[in-house]
């Protein structure tokens, strides 16, 4: 039997973004619509975003979009995916909606297979409100309230959240971590989660290495220098876990 044809999709559109000059946000973010570009599936995609800088994209593409409260993207996602799985649920946030006031969160979607992909911008700090310590800053590194540098000894080391989720999460489930000092790579791991939905697979988690020049107080040289080797070197940028292979580098 012929098929009917699927209407043509449209272009995913975005207006100039919000966010302060040199923000990790509005890179992942091009990517990420032009990963739901190139695969042709804006009229299924729900795009979900946390409080903190990441509310910035609540009206950024011509999407269904969901703005949430802190941490609680996923959850929000994971009910509209449950009532209409033909949708496709994006849940974007920040390290601290992720790994502090959202942690159990990704714990229960991992561990449930939550058919969801959820993008977490990694920028080592609590950015929205002024710079704090997040689950995330480097060991040494200032802030607001560490302001003699993280000391592991008090706060802990930087959370692997991706090893994390790949320690938790089923067969199906897709995890890397992407920079934005690597925007193609990004760009395929994106791809890669969001195919991993369409497919029905399981859960998928992408972390990205992003940058807050602005409470790191660099400048561009600073900035791009903090993520490619100060970062890298903390968070290994690589595929952690894809379905149907236990490790991928
Ligand atoms: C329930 C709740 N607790 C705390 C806050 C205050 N708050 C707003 S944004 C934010 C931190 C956001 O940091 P992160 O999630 O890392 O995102 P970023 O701003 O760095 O992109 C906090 C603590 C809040 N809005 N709601
Ligand atoms: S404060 Fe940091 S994370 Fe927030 S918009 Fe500015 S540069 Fe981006």
């Amino acid at each position: 039997m012929v098929q009917p044809k699927m209407p043509r999709c449209w272009r995913v559109e975005s207006k100039p973004h919000k966010f302060c000059p040199g923000c990790g946000h509005g890179i992942i973010l091009k990517f990420l619509g032009e990963a739901i570009d190139e695969l042709g599936i804006q009229d299924r995609v729900v795009f979900g975003c946390d409080i903190g800088c990441s509310l910035l994209a609540w009206d950024f593409f011509n999407l269904d979009t969901v703005q949430t409260h802190h941490g609680r993207t996923i959850p929000v996602m994971t009910g509209i995916k449950r009532a209409r799985p033909e949708l496709l649920c994006i849940a974007y946030m920040g390290d601290g909606g992720g790994y502090s006031i959202g942690a159990q969160h990704v714990v229960a979607a991992a561990s449930r297979n939550e058919k969801i992909m959820a993008l977490l911008a990694n920028n080592t700090v609590y950015a929205m409100t002024g710079g704090q310590m997040a689950p995330t800053t480097l060991t040494g590194q200032k802030t607001e309230t560490t302001p003699f540098g993280r000391e592991p000894a008090v706060a802990g080391l930087p959370l692997q959240g991706p090893e994390m989720v790949a320690a938790i999460a089923t067969e199906g489930a897709y995890v890397a971590r992407g920079s934005i000092s690597k925007p193609r790579q990004l760009k395929a791991f994106l791809k890669k989660g969001l195919e991993n939905q369409i497919a029905g697979r399981g859960f998928s988690f992408i972390e990205a290495l992003s940058a807050c020049p602005t409470n790191w107080r660099t400048n561009a040289k600073e900035t791009w220098a903090f993520v490619e080797d100060e970062m890298a070197k903390c968070f290994k940028v690589s595929e952690i876990k894809a379905p149907g292979a236990v490790e991928v580098s």
